[in-house]
């Protein structure tokens, strides 16, 4: 018999990637939507035909009890967030009622139907925040920055606290910021290599953005569900961070970003303190040997193979939807 996984937040980029993974691991994928207006289901419609979806919210737990009852899972996979950070100060109670209560929904749901389920929650580098030590690792002291980090430190502790209160097999993937052609065009990198590559398309002329100097430890999110599985096939869970060892600042991106289409990003990149932040997370980079160690992980893809990859891709939806 197939294995079935349920994804919440699988129209988001994690889970387009995940349920790629599982369905080629031969997972029965089922995964949690909720209503909109619109349909937006582009990173999932390639595969649309071999998932299922099932309609509900992080916000309202009657919808994942009745999915998890009716699909009968034997894992689950927690990816639904409200996760752009600058967003979580203009909507600071939202950001945790999904991002941090919706975990507790979604772990008390499990515990109701069926314990022995085993759950990954998508923790972050940014409950790392004003870092306390370099490199990160699981042991270090979290120091959100955010509203959304300090949601993110509430979902970590109620795994942990689900997996030692109840005994669930309840894994907390602490993963470092990752990237790919479908990121969120809100997000630095995504930002940055969508502008270069309507620069070179004469498309627009400038690119506004915050902080330069702001460091990242930033993967390849196809390496990075890789990493959320293989914590779901230990025979205890835990907790690993996820990352790939390396920090660039975002100067450093555009530079990479604009000279890919032979551009020089001084001449077309404008600071804008609407992108700033009220406080800064200065310099992530994780020590992933945990991970490496235990999970046999470790990422393929380097940062300048995944900057060039996204611009690679930006051109190419540009022309095909400007007909160039
Ligand atoms: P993403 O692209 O923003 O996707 C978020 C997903 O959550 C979307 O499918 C979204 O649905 C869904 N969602 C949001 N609110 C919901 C609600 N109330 N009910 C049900 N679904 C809801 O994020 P991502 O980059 O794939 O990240 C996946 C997870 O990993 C998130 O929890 C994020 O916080 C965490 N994380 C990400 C990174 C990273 O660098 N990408 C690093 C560490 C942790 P809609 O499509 O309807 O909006
Ligand atoms: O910002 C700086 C900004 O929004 C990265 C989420 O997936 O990773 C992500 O959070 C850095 C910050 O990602 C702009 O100030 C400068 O220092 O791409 P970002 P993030 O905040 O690191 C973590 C691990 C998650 O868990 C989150 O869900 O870039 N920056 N100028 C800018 N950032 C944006 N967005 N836009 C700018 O114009």
């Amino acid at each position: 018999m197939k294995k079935r996984a349920f994804i919440t937040g699988i129209t988001g980029q994690d889970g387009s990637y995940l349920a790629e993974f599982l369905l080629s691991r031969g997972y029965d994928v089922f995964g949690l939507v909720r209503r909109t207006s619109t349909v937006n289901f582009e990173r999932i419609r390639h595969i649309q035909d071999q998932i299922t979806l099932i309609s509900g919210d992080m916000l309202d737990q009657t919808s994942m009890f009745r999915a998890l009852y009716d699909i009968r899972p034997q894992e689950v996979y927690n990816l639904a967030a409200q996760s752009f950070v600058q967003t979580s100060w203009t909507q600071p109670v939202f950001t945790g009622d999904v991002t941090a209560i919706g975990v507790t929904r979604l772990l008390d749901a499990i515990r109701s139907v069926d314990p022995t389920i085993r759950f990954y929650q998508a923790s972050s580098s940014e409950m790392f925040g004003k870092v306390q030590e370099v490199p990160q690792r699981e042991t270090t002291p979290f120091y959100p920055r955010s509203p959304y980090g300090v949601a993110k430190v509430y979902g970590h502790w109620i795994t942990v606290n689900y997996r030692e209160s109840y005994n669930m097999h309840a894994s907390s993937g602490i993963l470092f910021n990752h990237e790919s052609p479908r990121r969120g065009l809100e997000f630095v990198t995504r930002k940055v290599t969508h502008h270069a590559a309507k620069i070179k398309l004469g498309l627009t002329n400038e690119l506004r953005i915050g902080n330069l100097d702001a460091q990242r430890d930033w993967g390849f999110a196809g390496d990075y569900v890789k990493a959320m599985w293989l914590m779901l096939q230990q025979d205890t869970p835990d907790d690993f961070v996820v990352a790939t060892g390396k920090t660039y600042s975002v100067e450093k991106l555009l530079q990479i970003a604009f000279s890919t289409v032979d551009l020089d990003w001084k001449n077309y990149t404008i600071q804008d303190e609407r992108y700033m932040r009220p406080a800064e997370v200065d310099l992530l980079v994780g020590d992933p040997s945990k991970a490496g160690t235990k999970l046999g992980w470790e990422p393929d893809v380097s940062f300048e193979q995944l900057v060039q990859m996204m611009v690679e891709a930006d051109l190419q939806h540009l022309k095909a939807e400007h007909k160039l």
